[in-house]
Order: C-alpha cells, then structure tokens, then sequence
C-alpha cells in the first residue's frame, strides 16, 4: 500500500470522539485513508466483515465525519478507539511504524483475508471522503456499499458476520425483515382509520428522506407517508431534523403541521428520531427519546405479562433523561433504569447487561436488545402447542417487536415503524402517549470554550470534576430553583461545552441554563462573547 496516498498535514490532531472522529470536512482526507487501513486490520484480527461509516450525523453540511462498526454491527470496542486515535495523529513519516505498533500488540495475521463494508450519508464531501476510506481498503478487497443510512451499515455488517441469521445482508433484506415484521404487527390493531395510518416525516434533507421514499414500497398502504425536507431544495439539517427539534423545542422549517396531527423527525445519518405534535391552541408537544422509551418498555412489559415470562427488563438513559421519565420508569412503571455517558456505545453496553435492555438518549437515539436466552425464550413459547391462544398471542407479538427492531444501534426507520406499531396496536393517539407523563421544563444550551477538555466529569456526567469551583458554582446556582437540576460536559462531536437545566417552570430553566453558562465561561476559559440570558 503506498502510504503517501492521503498525506497527513503536519500538527493537526484530532481525537474518536463520542461518534468517531468528526469536523471540518476538509481536515479529513488522511483520516478516512487511516482508517480504512484500520478497519482492515480489525477484520484480519476479527476474522470478519468491519463497517466504516462517513457521516456527521446531526452536524452542519461543512461537517463530515467516520465512525467504526465491530463485527454484530455494534460500535468499536474501546481499546480500537484509542488505536484509531494513535493512528490518526501519527505524523506522515512515522505512519509505517504506527501501523506495526498496533499489527504487533494485536498479533496481527496479515496474511489472514479481510472484508469491509463502506457506508456514506448524503453531505457533499462523502463521495471523496469515502474513495479514501476505498483507497485504505482497497488493497485487501473491501466491499462498498454507496449511499445508506448508518442504522443500514451497522445491521448489514452484522447480517454478514452471522452468515445471514439476522437477515440478508442487503438493503432489499432490510427493507424486508422489517416492512414484513410492522405488517404482522399492524394486524393486531382493529380498524385503523386513514387518519391513523398518516405519518409526517421531516428527513433533515439527509439519508432518511431518500431510505423512507425506498422503504414506502414495502408498507404496502399500512403506512402512509407525507415527506418533508427530502433534500430536494433545504440544506442538511439546517432548521430541520431530530437535534434542531430537540434542542430548540420548536418544529422544523419546511414542514405542513396540522393541528393534533402526528409528525417525527429524523437526524442527517437516521439513527435519531423525535415525534411531535401541535395542540390545538398552537403549542408545540415534543416526544423524546424518554417519552420513546417509556411508550416502548410499557409495551414490553404488558406483553411479557400476557405472555407469563419472568424476564428482566431495564431501561437505560443518561444524564439528559428529563428528571420527570426517570421518576416514571422507577417509581410507577417500576422497571430498572440505568444511567451511562452520552454515546450509543455506552447505553449500548449497558442495555446487554439485561434479558430485555431499551435504551434512549434524550436526543432520539436509541433501540431495543433482547439477550439470547430471552429470544429462545420467546419462541419456545410462541412454538409450544400446549401454550394457550392468549399467551401465544403475546410471544407472537414479541416475535414480530423482535423482527421489527434494528438492535444493532439507533434506528429512526426501525424506531419509526415500532412505535407506530404499537401507537396502533394499543390504539393510542399522540396525544394520549404525551400524556403518560408531563416533562419537566428543560433547556439546552452551548458554550464555547478554548479547551474544552478542561472539564473533566464523573458519575455518568452527572457531576463536573474539573476545573475548579465549577460543580459548586452549579450546586449553589441549582439550589435557587424548584425540581432544578443541571450538569455540563464537553461535547464529543462538536467543539462545544453542553449545558443542560431543568426545573420546574420554563423560566427558572432558562435562567439556571443561562446562570450555569456564565459559570462555564467564566471557569473553564470561555472565548467570543459572555452567553447572553435567553
Ligand atoms: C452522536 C452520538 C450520540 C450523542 C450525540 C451527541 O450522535 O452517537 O450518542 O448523543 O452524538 O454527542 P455529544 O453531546 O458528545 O456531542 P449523532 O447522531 O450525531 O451521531
């Protein structure tokens, strides 16, 4: 392999962040070389297929980024994340031995053959950005598979690695195993009208647009879609999709939002979904990932009851789980809840520790997994001739939430098609799911600083280490409030401190958002001008 091909420019490092490595799309050329270089590593190491992703996700269009997938489709193991950053920072004339240092810690058998899938978003920069990633790979005969949604490249790499026993390593199978699974589902619901079967869908101008226009085909009418911002004119997920939604609490530009009526929205790579609503007087109704979470793992748990199994399930959240859900799921649905660090891959672990495991970011990312003996479970019951019509009904049900699922990682189409299975099944509107529980007022804002890595954090990011004086600033400023709680920690995507307050009324949640900002700035070096009150 000639080395030289995407020359690194000297002194510029970057770190794999929560999602990989992300930023400037110009500064990624030698990156997406190195890594295509890596991945082919990890699949002689593995012995098989690796995913290699570039896309920014929720970032601006100027953004790119690449994020690497492990053999089931879950994301790099920790210790391949701390080789990436080694390589990714090797200065051009010591590549050569940073690649032997890692072939020779891992005991690499560089004769043993490998497979790595590519999968690229919709941003201008990807189609260059990934030939490098091919230009890393290529050498050892790694396979492309063009434009997809992140969610696609995690499932198809696992479909790959377990001969085919998740699903056909295809779009088409995809589209298939889930369409097939939300049909059998959708079958238990009783005379859905028009009107329930409407779904609006903002695509953030990004993949998901192009990947629902693909998959409308395979609903065959169960589903019917109005799609918004599909790329054909806006800008990637400028005034659209899940994190603009979120983080603002506002709908997107760009979208026909009748009252009452149902509508979600998809990040830029469609690993993220949000729903919403407009009330009647106007108001703007957000359901997050919390509210995603508790509508599935309530689903859960009335099934497993009908079904008479003894399983154990949990939901996991982190620290940006609004205070009122956690209260919820622990106090009156009474199942397990968990909190981890923002990433996927954190929530992802944790969730394995349990038979059933839901987890959700605040923020729409997020999935279901069933442990294996939970599965065998599941079907030795819907395959028992002595199981009653009740209890086979419920592990049927089960079966087809199984098959309608992506546990590979977050899923805005797989999400989209569960929760409208069960909105149908349960015959529930919007308005009713939004009900289950009220949010507690809550803001997000963003500081800039010079280092962000100056705050350290511990306790899930609960709770800010360093720099000094910060975590007391935020106690003595999150004491002033009602139900108040607040906690900051560098963003792993952008350049950016992340606050985050709630508390009991809108007010009082932006002035401790705005109070906590200053602290930011004030302590941990802030740059450009004081954050101003909301
Ligand atoms: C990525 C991660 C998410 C995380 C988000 C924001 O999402 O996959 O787990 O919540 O970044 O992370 P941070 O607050 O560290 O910037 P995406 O959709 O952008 O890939």
């Amino acid at each position: 392999v000639d080395l030289d091909l995407h020359p690194k420019p000297a002194g510029l490092d970057l770190q794999y962040g929560t999602a990989g490595f992300r930023t400037n799309a110009k500064q990624l050329d030698h990156i997406m070389f190195r890594m295509g270089l890596l991945a082919t590593i990890r699949s002689k190491k593995t012995k098989a297929t690796i995913g290699v992703m570039v896309t920014a996700s929720h970032n601006p269009e100027e953004d790119n980024g690449v994020k690497l997938v492990d053999p089931m489709g879950e994301m790099v193991t920790p210790t391949w994340e701390g080789y990436a950053t080694q390589l990714a920072n090797a200065e051009q004339e010591g590549l050569l031995t940073a690649l032997r240092d890692i072939i020779e810690k891992e005991a690499v058998n560089m004769s043993q053959e490998a497979g790595v899938f590519v999968g690229k978003d919709t941003r201008s920069s990807s189609s260059s950005l990934s030939q490098a990633v091919i230009d890393g790979v290529s050498a050892l005969g790694g396979h492309y598979y063009g434009l997809v949604t992140t969610p696609q490249l995690h499932y198809m790499v696992c479909c790959h690695n377990t001969q085919g026993k998740y699903g056909e390593a295809t779009v088409e199978g995809y589209y298939n195993k889930l369409c097939q699974a939300f049909i059998q589902l959708t079958k238990n619901a009783s005379n859905r009208t028009d009107d329930q079967k409407h779904l609006s869908v903002d695509g953030a101008n990004g993949i998901g647009a192009l990947k629902v226009r693909e998959m409308e085909r395979h609903l065959k009418q169960e589903l019917k879609i109005s799609l918004f911002n599909d790329g054909s004119k806006g800008k990637l997920n400028h005034h659209c999709g899940a994190d603009f939604v979120k983080v603002q609490q506002k709908p997107p530009t760009g979208i026909k939002l009748n009252p009452g009526e149902r509508c979600c929205s998809f990040d830029g790579d469609a690993d993220r979904i949000v729903y919403y609503y407009t009330g009647s007087e106007g108001h703007f109704h957000l359901l997050d990932g919390d509210k995603i979470a508790t509508l599935i793992s309530t689903f859960l748990k009335e099934l497993l009851t009908q079904a008479g199994l003894h399983l154990k399930i949990a939901v996991v959240q982190t620290a940006y789980a609004n205070g009122s859900s956690t209260h919820y799921l622990e106090d009156i649905m009474k199942v397990i809840v968990r909190c981890t660090k923002t990433g996927v891959k954190h929530l992802h672990h944790a969730a394995q520790q349990f038979d059933i495991g839901v987890y959700f970011e605040a923020n729409g990312h997020g999935t279901v997994l069933f442990s294996k003996a939970a599965e065998e479970k599941i079907q030795h019951l819907a395959e028992d001739p002595n199981t009653d019509d009740s209890r086979k009904r419920a592990a049927l049900l089960l079966q087809n939430t199984i098959n309608v699922i992506n546990q590979t990682v977050g899923d805005a189409l797989s999400d989209m098609l569960l929760i409208e299975a069960i909105l149908a099944i349960k015959d529930l509107t919007i308005q009713q799911w939004d009900a289950i529980y009220t949010d507690l007022p809550n803001r997000q804002l963003k500081v800039k600083v010079a280092d962000r890595r100056v705050i350290d954090t511990t306790d899930a990011e609960r709770r800010a280490v360093s720099p000094a004086g910060l975590q007391e600033a935020i106690d003595s400023l999150v004491k002033k409030y009602r139900q108040a709680r607040s906690f900051v920690r560098p963003s792993g995507t952008e350049d950016v401190v992340r606050v985050y307050a709630e508390a009991e009324t809108q007010e009082s949640a932006d002035t401790l958002a705005h109070e906590v900002s200053l602290a930011v700035y004030r302590l941990a070096g802030g740059v450009g001008d004081e954050p101003k009150p909301l």
